[in-house]
Protein backbone atom coordinates (compact mmCIF):
# COMPACT_ATOMS: atom_id res chain seq x y z
CA UNK A 1 0.00 0.00 0.00
CA UNK A 2 1.59 3.50 -1.02
CA UNK A 3 1.06 5.75 1.56
CA UNK A 4 2.94 9.35 1.38
CA UNK A 5 2.88 11.53 3.93
CA UNK A 6 4.02 15.67 3.67
CA UNK A 7 5.32 17.00 6.43
CA UNK A 8 8.67 18.70 7.27
CA UNK A 9 10.86 16.54 9.34
CA UNK A 10 10.42 17.96 12.90
CA UNK A 11 6.80 18.51 13.12
CA UNK A 12 5.41 16.71 16.07
CA UNK A 13 1.75 16.43 14.75
CA UNK A 14 3.32 14.53 12.24
CA UNK A 15 4.67 12.33 15.22
CA UNK A 16 1.32 10.55 15.30
CA UNK A 17 1.37 9.54 12.42
CA UNK A 18 4.52 7.90 12.36
CA UNK A 19 4.42 6.29 15.50
CA UNK A 20 0.69 4.76 14.65
CA UNK A 21 2.61 3.48 11.60
CA UNK A 22 5.22 2.00 13.46
CA UNK A 23 2.43 0.22 15.85
CA UNK A 24 0.71 -0.96 12.12
CA UNK A 25 3.77 -2.22 10.52
CA UNK A 26 2.85 0.22 8.12
CA UNK A 27 5.43 2.10 6.04
CA UNK A 28 4.83 5.91 5.14
CA UNK A 29 6.87 7.55 2.57
CA UNK A 30 8.04 11.01 3.71
CA UNK A 31 9.57 12.94 0.40
CA UNK A 32 11.37 16.37 1.48
CA UNK A 33 9.25 18.67 2.15
CA UNK A 34 10.02 22.73 2.68
CA UNK A 35 7.49 24.75 4.00
CA UNK A 36 7.04 27.59 2.31
CA UNK A 37 7.92 26.46 -0.86
CA UNK A 38 5.94 23.47 -1.14
CA UNK A 39 3.00 23.89 0.76
CA UNK A 40 1.99 26.66 -0.93
CA UNK A 41 2.20 25.42 -4.83
CA UNK A 42 -1.36 25.15 -6.64
CA UNK A 43 -0.69 20.67 -6.49
CA UNK A 44 -0.17 20.93 -2.94
CA UNK A 45 -3.28 23.41 -2.39
CA UNK A 46 -5.77 20.95 -4.00
CA UNK A 47 -5.06 18.13 -1.15
CA UNK A 48 -4.57 20.58 1.73
CA UNK A 49 -6.38 23.80 0.73
CA UNK A 50 -4.95 25.79 4.24
CA UNK A 51 -1.43 24.56 2.81
CA UNK A 52 -0.85 22.84 6.00
CA UNK A 53 0.88 19.66 7.01
CA UNK A 54 0.81 16.93 7.93
CA UNK A 55 -1.06 15.51 4.76
CA UNK A 56 -1.41 12.09 3.55
CA UNK A 57 -1.75 11.24 0.13
CA UNK A 58 -3.38 8.04 -0.44
CA UNK A 59 -4.12 5.67 -3.60
CA UNK A 60 -8.13 6.82 -2.86
CA UNK A 61 -6.93 10.53 -2.30
CA UNK A 62 -5.70 12.83 0.42
CA UNK A 63 -6.29 13.14 4.38
CA UNK A 64 -5.24 16.48 5.98
CA UNK A 65 -5.62 16.82 10.17
CA UNK A 66 -2.90 14.78 11.87
CA UNK A 67 -5.77 12.90 14.06
CA UNK A 68 -7.60 12.31 11.05
CA UNK A 69 -4.73 10.92 9.22
CA UNK A 70 -3.31 9.05 13.07
CA UNK A 71 -6.95 7.26 13.27
CA UNK A 72 -7.15 6.53 9.51
CA UNK A 73 -3.67 3.93 9.95
CA UNK A 74 -4.86 2.96 13.12
CA UNK A 75 -8.00 1.83 11.39
CA UNK A 76 -6.42 0.52 8.60
CA UNK A 77 -4.75 -2.33 10.83
CA UNK A 78 -7.98 -2.85 13.43
CA UNK A 79 -5.82 -5.25 15.43
CA UNK A 80 -3.65 -2.95 16.47
CA UNK A 81 -5.48 -1.88 18.96
CA UNK A 82 -4.60 1.42 18.68
CA UNK A 83 -8.10 2.79 18.34
CA UNK A 84 -9.22 0.57 21.23
CA UNK A 85 -10.87 -2.51 21.39
CA UNK A 86 -14.52 -1.48 21.50
CA UNK A 87 -16.77 1.34 20.56
CA UNK A 88 -16.47 2.57 24.37
CA UNK A 89 -12.97 1.93 24.03
CA UNK A 90 -12.46 4.30 20.81
CA UNK A 91 -15.06 6.92 22.22
CA UNK A 92 -12.42 7.56 25.50
CA UNK A 93 -9.47 7.55 22.39
CA UNK A 94 -11.38 10.02 20.62
CA UNK A 95 -11.81 12.11 23.51
CA UNK A 96 -8.42 12.21 24.62
CA UNK A 97 -7.97 13.12 21.08
CA UNK A 98 -10.05 16.18 21.38
CA UNK A 99 -8.69 16.90 24.79
CA UNK A 100 -5.16 16.64 23.18
CA UNK A 101 -5.87 19.24 20.33
CA UNK A 102 -7.93 21.79 22.84
CA UNK A 103 -6.06 21.43 26.19
CA UNK A 104 -2.87 20.52 25.31
CA UNK A 105 -1.67 21.41 21.67
CA UNK A 106 -3.32 24.93 22.30
CA UNK A 107 -1.12 25.94 25.35
CA UNK A 108 1.95 24.51 24.24
CA UNK A 109 2.74 25.87 20.87
CA UNK A 110 1.94 29.37 22.28
CA UNK A 111 4.72 28.26 24.71
CA UNK A 112 6.94 26.41 22.26
CA UNK A 113 6.54 28.38 19.01
CA UNK A 114 8.01 31.17 20.09
CA UNK A 115 11.41 29.81 21.07
CA UNK A 116 11.40 28.06 17.52
CA UNK A 117 11.04 31.47 15.82
CA UNK A 118 7.72 30.28 14.37
CA UNK A 119 5.25 33.25 16.33
CA UNK A 120 6.62 36.95 18.50
CA UNK A 121 6.96 36.36 21.99
CA UNK A 122 5.30 37.55 24.33
CA UNK A 123 4.97 37.26 28.47
CA UNK A 124 2.06 37.55 28.79
CA UNK A 125 0.63 34.83 26.54
CA UNK A 126 3.16 32.67 27.79
CA UNK A 127 2.19 33.32 31.25
CA UNK A 128 -1.28 32.34 30.11
CA UNK A 129 -0.14 29.28 28.39
CA UNK A 130 1.79 27.51 31.49
CA UNK A 131 -1.39 28.08 33.07
CA UNK A 132 -3.40 26.50 30.87
CA UNK A 133 -0.94 23.50 30.15
CA UNK A 134 -0.37 23.04 34.01
CA UNK A 135 -4.53 22.74 34.58
CA UNK A 136 -4.48 19.88 31.37
CA UNK A 137 -1.26 18.62 33.25
CA UNK A 138 -3.32 18.23 36.10
CA UNK A 139 -6.11 16.58 34.57
CA UNK A 140 -3.74 13.50 33.31
CA UNK A 141 -1.70 13.54 36.11
CA UNK A 142 -4.77 12.60 37.90
CA UNK A 143 -5.70 9.73 35.05
CA UNK A 144 -2.34 8.03 34.88
CA UNK A 145 -2.56 7.79 38.74
CA UNK A 146 -4.47 4.94 38.69
CA UNK A 147 -4.17 3.94 34.98
CA UNK A 148 -0.62 3.08 33.53
CA UNK A 149 -2.16 4.34 29.72
CA UNK A 150 -4.84 6.38 28.98
CA UNK A 151 -7.88 4.27 27.50
CA UNK A 152 -7.28 0.50 28.37
CA UNK A 153 -3.75 -1.51 29.07
CA UNK A 154 -1.81 -0.63 26.41
CA UNK A 155 -0.55 2.11 24.00
CA UNK A 156 -3.36 3.63 22.05
CA UNK A 157 -3.96 7.03 19.98
CA UNK A 158 -4.71 8.61 22.75
CA UNK A 159 -1.15 8.14 24.22
CA UNK A 160 0.71 8.71 20.58
CA UNK A 161 -1.08 12.03 20.32
CA UNK A 162 -0.64 13.51 23.81
CA UNK A 163 2.69 12.32 23.38
CA UNK A 164 3.36 14.02 20.49
CA UNK A 165 2.25 17.00 21.47
CA UNK A 166 4.55 17.56 25.07
CA UNK A 167 7.31 16.34 23.19
CA UNK A 168 8.79 19.63 22.43
CA UNK A 169 7.33 21.05 25.85
CA UNK A 170 9.32 18.15 27.85
CA UNK A 171 12.49 18.92 26.31
CA UNK A 172 12.94 22.62 26.09
CA UNK A 173 10.30 24.43 28.65
CA UNK A 174 8.92 22.16 31.48
CA UNK A 175 11.46 22.47 33.76
CA UNK A 176 11.75 20.09 36.80
CA UNK A 177 10.33 22.70 38.72
CA UNK A 178 6.87 22.99 36.62
CA UNK A 179 6.88 19.24 36.13
CA UNK A 180 7.24 18.28 39.69
CA UNK A 181 3.24 18.25 39.99
CA UNK A 182 2.88 16.10 37.48
CA UNK A 183 4.94 13.19 38.35
CA UNK A 184 2.82 10.66 37.01
CA UNK A 185 2.75 12.52 33.35
CA UNK A 186 6.47 12.49 33.85
CA UNK A 187 6.39 8.62 34.64
CA UNK A 188 3.49 7.79 31.38
CA UNK A 189 5.92 9.41 29.00
CA UNK A 190 9.08 8.02 30.41
CA UNK A 191 6.98 4.68 29.67
CA UNK A 192 5.94 6.01 25.66
CA UNK A 193 9.41 7.12 24.90
CA UNK A 194 10.89 3.87 26.03
CA UNK A 195 8.60 1.74 23.57
CA UNK A 196 10.71 0.65 20.23
CA UNK A 197 7.45 2.11 17.58
CA UNK A 198 8.00 5.39 19.48
CA UNK A 199 11.75 5.57 19.63
CA UNK A 200 11.75 4.67 15.77
CA UNK A 201 10.09 7.82 15.28
CA UNK A 202 11.77 10.17 17.78
CA UNK A 203 15.03 8.44 18.79
CA UNK A 204 15.99 6.41 21.53
CA UNK A 205 16.97 9.51 23.50
CA UNK A 206 14.40 11.35 25.51
CA UNK A 207 15.88 14.26 27.53
CA UNK A 208 13.48 16.15 29.85
CA UNK A 209 14.45 19.82 30.53
CA UNK A 210 16.92 21.03 32.88
CA UNK A 211 16.30 25.07 32.36
CA UNK A 212 13.45 26.40 30.32
CA UNK A 213 14.69 27.47 26.79
CA UNK A 214 13.38 31.60 26.99
CA UNK A 215 12.11 32.95 23.59
CA UNK A 216 14.37 35.92 22.21
CA UNK A 217 12.37 39.03 23.61
CA UNK A 218 9.84 37.30 25.90
CA UNK A 219 10.44 36.74 29.40
CA UNK A 220 9.13 32.88 29.86
CA UNK A 221 5.91 34.43 31.88
CA UNK A 222 8.00 35.69 34.55
CA UNK A 223 7.97 38.73 36.25
CA UNK A 224 6.42 41.33 33.45
CA UNK A 225 4.13 38.85 32.69
CA UNK A 226 3.34 39.00 36.54
CA UNK A 227 2.92 42.54 37.02
CA UNK A 228 1.13 43.01 34.10
CA UNK A 229 -1.54 40.40 35.38
CA UNK A 230 -1.22 42.33 38.52
CA UNK A 231 -2.77 45.58 36.93
CA UNK A 232 -5.56 43.34 36.41
CA UNK A 233 -6.68 43.76 39.82
CA UNK A 234 -8.81 40.45 40.08
CA UNK A 235 -10.44 39.96 43.61
CA UNK A 236 -8.47 37.49 45.54
CA UNK A 237 -10.06 34.27 45.48
CA UNK A 238 -9.65 32.46 49.02
CA UNK A 239 -6.93 30.09 48.77
CA UNK A 240 -8.13 26.38 49.44
CA UNK A 241 -7.33 24.63 52.74
CA UNK A 242 -3.85 22.95 52.06
CA UNK A 243 -3.97 19.32 53.02
CA UNK A 244 -1.36 17.56 54.73
CA UNK A 245 0.52 15.64 52.17
CA UNK A 246 0.16 11.90 52.92
CA UNK A 247 3.87 10.36 53.15
CA UNK A 248 5.24 7.44 51.74
CA UNK A 249 4.60 5.16 54.82
CA UNK A 250 0.45 6.59 55.06
CA UNK A 251 0.03 5.59 51.50
CA UNK A 252 1.53 1.87 51.59
CA UNK A 253 0.20 1.34 54.95
CA UNK A 254 -2.92 2.00 53.38
CA UNK A 255 -2.54 -0.93 50.91
CA UNK A 256 -4.48 -4.37 51.04
CA UNK A 257 -2.09 -6.86 52.95
CA UNK A 258 -0.36 -8.37 50.57
CA UNK A 259 0.94 -12.46 50.69
CA UNK A 260 4.05 -11.63 49.27
CA UNK A 261 6.83 -10.63 51.83
CA UNK A 262 9.45 -8.84 51.07
CA UNK A 263 11.99 -9.82 53.29
CA UNK A 264 11.69 -13.24 52.38
CA UNK A 265 12.88 -12.56 48.78
CA UNK A 266 15.12 -10.41 49.89
CA UNK A 267 16.80 -13.26 52.42
CA UNK A 268 16.60 -15.86 49.38
CA UNK A 269 18.16 -13.28 46.82
CA UNK A 270 21.02 -12.56 48.67
CA UNK A 271 22.15 -16.06 50.49
CA UNK A 272 21.67 -17.79 47.10
CA UNK A 273 24.58 -18.00 44.99
CA UNK A 274 23.22 -19.20 42.45
CA UNK A 275 20.97 -16.52 41.57
CA UNK A 276 19.00 -18.14 38.44
CA UNK A 277 17.76 -21.42 40.85
CA UNK A 278 16.08 -18.51 43.11
CA UNK A 279 13.74 -17.65 40.05
CA UNK A 280 10.82 -19.85 40.14
CA UNK A 281 10.60 -19.15 43.80
CA UNK A 282 10.10 -15.91 42.80
CA UNK A 283 7.61 -16.19 40.05
CA UNK A 284 6.05 -18.25 42.73
CA UNK A 285 5.35 -15.48 45.61
CA UNK A 286 4.82 -12.90 43.04
CA UNK A 287 1.95 -10.77 44.35
CA UNK A 288 0.74 -9.02 40.76
CA UNK A 289 -2.30 -7.25 42.54
CA UNK A 290 0.05 -5.81 45.15
CA UNK A 291 3.43 -5.17 43.77
CA UNK A 292 4.84 -4.06 40.26
CA UNK A 293 8.10 -5.09 38.06
CA UNK A 294 9.38 -2.87 36.12
CA UNK A 295 12.27 -3.02 33.75
CA UNK A 296 14.55 0.29 33.81
CA UNK A 297 16.86 1.75 31.70
CA UNK A 298 18.67 5.17 32.41
CA UNK A 299 17.72 8.11 30.06
CA UNK A 300 21.12 9.40 29.45
CA UNK A 301 23.10 6.60 28.26
CA UNK A 302 25.72 8.80 25.44
CA UNK A 303 26.32 11.05 28.51
CA UNK A 304 28.25 7.38 30.10
CA UNK A 305 31.51 7.87 28.81
CA UNK A 306 33.79 7.30 31.78
CA UNK A 307 33.27 3.92 33.72
CA UNK A 308 34.18 5.30 37.35
CA UNK A 309 31.62 8.09 36.87
CA UNK A 310 29.17 5.94 35.37
CA UNK A 311 29.34 3.76 38.38
CA UNK A 312 29.46 6.95 41.13
CA UNK A 313 25.96 7.48 39.28
CA UNK A 314 24.51 4.47 39.78
CA UNK A 315 25.88 4.03 43.51
CA UNK A 316 24.39 7.75 44.22
CA UNK A 317 20.89 6.70 42.32
CA UNK A 318 20.90 3.42 44.34
CA UNK A 319 21.39 5.34 48.12
CA UNK A 320 18.60 7.76 47.12
CA UNK A 321 16.36 4.42 46.74
CA UNK A 322 16.28 4.16 50.20
CA UNK A 323 12.95 5.83 51.41
CA UNK A 324 11.63 2.90 49.53
CA UNK A 325 13.77 0.50 51.36
CA UNK A 326 11.35 -1.28 52.79
CA UNK A 327 8.94 -1.32 49.64
CA UNK A 328 11.39 -2.22 47.21
CA UNK A 329 13.94 -4.11 45.80
CA UNK A 330 16.18 -3.88 42.53
CA UNK A 331 19.43 -4.01 40.72
CA UNK A 332 21.32 -2.37 38.11
CA UNK A 333 23.59 -3.26 35.67
CA UNK A 334 26.48 -1.39 34.45
CA UNK A 335 27.19 -2.69 30.58
CA UNK A 336 29.71 -1.69 28.21
CA UNK A 337 28.79 -1.76 23.95
CA UNK A 338 31.91 -2.06 22.03
CA UNK A 339 30.70 -0.46 19.49
CA UNK A 340 30.17 -1.28 15.78
CA UNK A 341 31.86 -0.56 12.02
CA UNK A 342 29.11 2.49 11.89
CA UNK A 343 30.14 4.21 15.51
CA UNK A 344 33.50 3.77 14.10
CA UNK A 345 33.98 1.12 16.99
CA UNK A 346 33.33 4.04 19.40
CA UNK A 347 31.07 2.33 22.53
CA UNK A 348 29.58 3.21 24.81
CA UNK A 349 28.89 2.50 28.22
CA UNK A 350 24.65 1.76 29.60
CA UNK A 351 22.67 1.36 32.19
CA UNK A 352 19.64 -1.15 32.79
CA UNK A 353 18.28 -2.58 35.99
CA UNK A 354 14.94 -3.99 37.52
CA UNK A 355 12.88 -2.82 40.58
CA UNK A 356 10.63 -4.47 42.24
CA UNK A 357 8.45 -2.23 43.63
CA UNK A 358 5.35 -2.18 46.54
CA UNK A 359 1.88 -1.41 44.77
CA UNK A 360 0.44 -1.11 41.28
CA UNK A 361 1.56 2.63 41.37
CA UNK A 362 5.67 1.91 41.93
CA UNK A 363 6.97 3.76 39.40
CA UNK A 364 5.47 6.58 40.88
CA UNK A 365 6.82 6.04 44.49
CA UNK A 366 10.06 5.65 43.24
CA UNK A 367 9.83 9.25 40.75
CA UNK A 368 8.43 10.91 44.04
CA UNK A 369 10.61 9.78 46.42
CA UNK A 370 13.72 9.25 44.97
CA UNK A 371 15.19 12.33 43.27
CA UNK A 372 17.08 11.00 40.53
CA UNK A 373 14.68 8.31 39.22
CA UNK A 374 12.91 10.90 36.71
CA UNK A 375 15.94 10.22 34.79
CA UNK A 376 15.16 6.80 34.06
CA UNK A 377 12.38 5.25 32.40
CA UNK A 378 9.80 2.84 33.99
CA UNK A 379 8.31 -0.32 32.32
CA UNK A 380 6.09 -2.70 34.06
CA UNK A 381 6.74 -6.42 32.99
CA UNK A 382 3.77 -8.70 32.53
CA UNK A 383 5.37 -11.80 34.18
CA UNK A 384 2.81 -14.07 32.51
CA UNK A 385 4.98 -13.03 29.30
CA UNK A 386 8.61 -14.77 28.53
CA UNK A 387 9.94 -12.14 26.83
CA UNK A 388 9.17 -10.23 30.21
CA UNK A 389 10.90 -12.56 32.34
CA UNK A 390 13.73 -12.95 30.37
CA UNK A 391 14.04 -9.21 30.83
CA UNK A 392 13.91 -9.64 34.84
CA UNK A 393 16.21 -12.91 34.44
CA UNK A 394 18.81 -10.56 32.96
CA UNK A 395 19.02 -8.00 35.06
CA UNK A 396 18.74 -10.04 38.11
CA UNK A 397 20.80 -12.78 37.63
CA UNK A 398 24.27 -12.56 35.43
CA UNK A 399 23.46 -15.16 33.22
CA UNK A 400 26.19 -16.65 31.26
CA UNK A 401 25.29 -19.73 29.09
CA UNK A 402 28.11 -21.64 29.49
CA UNK A 403 27.67 -21.26 32.96
CA UNK A 404 31.55 -20.14 33.77
CA UNK A 405 31.53 -16.79 32.75
CA UNK A 406 32.81 -14.94 29.39
CA UNK A 407 29.86 -13.82 26.83
CA UNK A 408 26.29 -13.73 28.55
CA UNK A 409 23.11 -14.31 27.59
CA UNK A 410 22.47 -10.14 27.12
CA UNK A 411 21.73 -8.85 23.59
CA UNK A 412 23.45 -6.22 23.61
CA UNK A 413 26.03 -5.59 25.80
CA UNK A 414 28.51 -7.45 27.62
CA UNK A 415 28.60 -7.04 31.72
CA UNK A 416 31.21 -4.70 33.32
CA UNK A 417 29.89 -4.47 36.61
CA UNK A 418 27.36 -6.95 38.22
CA UNK A 419 24.17 -5.99 39.51
CA UNK A 420 24.62 -3.70 42.27
CA UNK A 421 22.15 -4.27 44.52
CA UNK A 422 19.17 -2.37 46.05
CA UNK A 423 18.09 -4.14 49.31
N1 LIG B 1 -5.21 20.92 13.13
C1 LIG B 1 -4.16 20.70 12.17
C2 LIG B 1 -3.11 21.78 12.31
C3 LIG B 1 -2.09 21.72 11.23
C4 LIG B 1 -1.08 22.84 11.34
O1 LIG B 1 -1.33 23.89 11.94
N2 LIG B 1 0.08 22.60 10.74
C5 LIG B 1 1.13 23.58 10.77
C6 LIG B 1 2.45 22.90 11.00
S1 LIG B 1 2.49 22.04 12.53
C7 LIG B 1 1.21 24.20 9.37
O2 LIG B 1 1.14 23.52 8.38
N3 LIG B 1 1.36 25.51 9.31
C8 LIG B 1 1.57 26.17 8.06
C9 LIG B 1 0.68 27.33 7.89
O3 LIG B 1 -0.13 27.61 8.78
O4 LIG B 1 0.82 27.95 6.84
C10 LIG B 1 -3.57 19.30 12.35
O5 LIG B 1 -3.68 18.74 13.44
O6 LIG B 1 -3.02 18.73 11.40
Amino acid sequence: MSLTLYTFPTNFRAFKALIAAEYSGLTLDVPKFTMGVDNVTEDFLKMSPMGKVPCLKTKDGCISQSNAIARYIARLRGDSGLYGNSFFESGQVDAWMDFCTNEVEVPATMWVYPILGYMEANGQATAEAKKHLGEALKAMDNHLSLNTYFVGERVTLADICLFSALYYPFKFVMDKKFRKPFSNVSRWIQTCAAQPEFQAVVGNVFTMCNKEIVAKGGNGGGKKAKKEKKKENKPKKEAPKKEKPKTLKDIMNALPKSPMILDVWKKLYSNTKDKASVMQQFYDMYDKEGWTVYATKYNYDDDNTILWQTSNLVTGFIQRCDPLRKYAFGTVQILANPGTEETGGKGNIFLRGAYLIRSKEGSKHMVDNNPDAEYWSWTPLDLTKDEDKKTLEEAWFNIYPDGKGGSTTMADGKILYDALEFK
